[in-house]
């Protein structure tokens, strides 16, 4: 392959300087090689680029058009600015020592004027990101299917009232599975933006949704037709763009998949700022979908507690992220996901390096986040506090409740003839708010 010119001059790969360096251009807490149980950084965490935001993220927004001008976007052949824009994504992968990206299939080509059109445009750029997935060694975490960016898609795509829409849809998720699968994708995400209602007055709620289950039967048909082995994701949100999105949040979404008998197919792409919106806390939703079994892939970003909408920020809250990760590694980690960076630049980061910095303190956030939950584990403190707090269900009469082998009548016989009054536990919330903050510092 041609050696292309760098696309960040002036940059170089970003190094681990460890946590007292003055350099803003490094990791502080970041070592993808640092093994931890004997397996490197970066394979703990595979840490993701979002190529949406941080490759066709202009800065714009309902107020106002882009801010964000790259060099490398001048030129009036669609497919061979695609091209360079990828090859600038790459260098950036590289450079900020990212392992896996993803990618809507709209992101990576533009759409032509018939499928038959886009689905060429698709392959000439897939072609190139196998070259540059080759090259590099980045790969792909996961791939998905852009269903609400074009106005054929206003009222759905699988939810669409209008069959011809289902069609189209279809027909583009099987196209995007093929090239998921030929660019060695680990995950396929359905994030289901316009999946939802505006007005009940013009819904069939019912219809929507089984709709909705059949186009994922059929796209967990067709992934095994292909022979297609990644891990099949909902990203749950629960509103915008539509104001009531199906997948509102992953125990919706868990109702939504076992209803359909869906859910041995299918685990959850959790999305910070989507749990907040959702009126969750991250951990929350993480919690839900480990108990379930159904903890995949992380969208890593944060939102705005002022802001009632998705902002997509970097995150950089230690604290909020120490806890996800306390929740994370309980239960076992992510499997073939991982924590895709889907988050944006704020519309005045024009500069180039505005890019670094961003994923600079995200990576590096996640990074100590990691390390303190671990040793927030190994010391063991709130495990044993929690355990501790249910002991009472580990023998006697509260592992019969456990266990199914007692019922009400035998329980008010105990608390009538033995038990009487429950005495209260405090639940020590000041206390494990400190323990943890002691961490933290
Ligand atoms: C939108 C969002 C999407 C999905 C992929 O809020 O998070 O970018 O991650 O479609
Ligand atoms: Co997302």
């Amino acid at each position: 392959m041609k050696k292309s010119p760098a696309h960040f001059p002036g940059i170089g790969t970003i190094a681990y300087e460890g946590p007292t360096t003055e350099n803003p251009l490094a990791f502080r807490h970041y070592n993808p090689d640092e093994l931890f149980d004997g397996k490197p950084l970066s394979e703990h965490m595979r840490f993701s680029i979002a190529y949406w935001h941080a490759f066709r993220g202009v800065g714009s927004d309902p107020f106002g058009p882009g801010t964000i001008v790259r060099p490398w976007e001048s030129g009036k052949n669609a497919i061979s600015v695609a091209k360079t824009r990828m090859e600038a994504a790459f260098e950036f992968f590289q450079k900020i020592r990212a392992p896996f990206w993803c990618f809507h299939d709209r992101d990576i080509a533009p759409e032509g004027a018939s499928l038959a059109e886009s689905n060429k445009n698709l392959d000439q750029l897939v072609a190139h990101a196998r070259e540059l997935q080759k090259a590099t060694g980045v790969k792909l975490l996961w791939g998905t299917a852009n269903l609400f960016g074009n106005p054929r898609y206003m009222c759905g795509a699988a939810t669409n009232p209008d069959a011809h829409v289902f069609a189209y849809a279809a027909a583009q998720v099987k196209k995007a599975l093929e090239v998921t699968k030929e660019l060695g994708g680990e995950n396929y995400v359905f994030w289901g933006g316009r999946e939802g209602y505006e007005t009940l007055l013009n819904t069939n709620l019912k219809r929507e949704q089984d709709h909705l289950a059949r186009f994922m039967h059929m796209a967990v048909d067709y992934a095994k037709l292909i022979g297609f082995k990644g891990q099949f994701l909902i990203e749950p949100k629960p509103k915008e763009p539509t104001k009531h999105q199906y997948d509102f949040d992953v125990a919706s979404g868990i109702a939504f998949l076992r209803t359909y008998g869906l859910d041995r197919a299918f685990k959850f792409n959790i999305e910070t700022n989507h749990a907040t919106l959702a009126g969750h806390t991250f951990s929350h939703e993480i919690e839900v979908a480990a108990a379930a079994g159904m903890l995949g892939s992380i969208d890593a970003n944060a939102g705005d507690t002022l802001l009632g909408w998705d902002t997509d920020q970097f995150n950089t809250d230690a604290r909020e992220l120490t806890l996800a990760m306390v929740s994370i590694l309980r239960a076992g980690g992510l499997g073939s996901g991982g924590f895709n960076f889907d988050a944006k630049l704020r519309r005045p980061s024009v500069d180039l390096d505005d890019l670094f910095h961003a994923h600079i303190g995200g990576f590096d956030t996640y990074a100590l986040a990691f390390k303190v939950a671990r040793k927030i584990l190994a010391e063991g403190k709130l495990e044993k506090f929690v355990a501790d707090r249910y002991a009472s269900y580990d023998s006697g009469f509260g592992r019969e409740i456990e266990t199914g082998r007692t019922n009400f009548r035998q329980l008010e016989k105990l608390v009538l003839t033995k038990l009487g009054e429950p005495k209260l536990r405090s639940g020590k919330q000041e206390y494990l708010e400190n323990l943890v903050n002691r961490y933290l510092t």
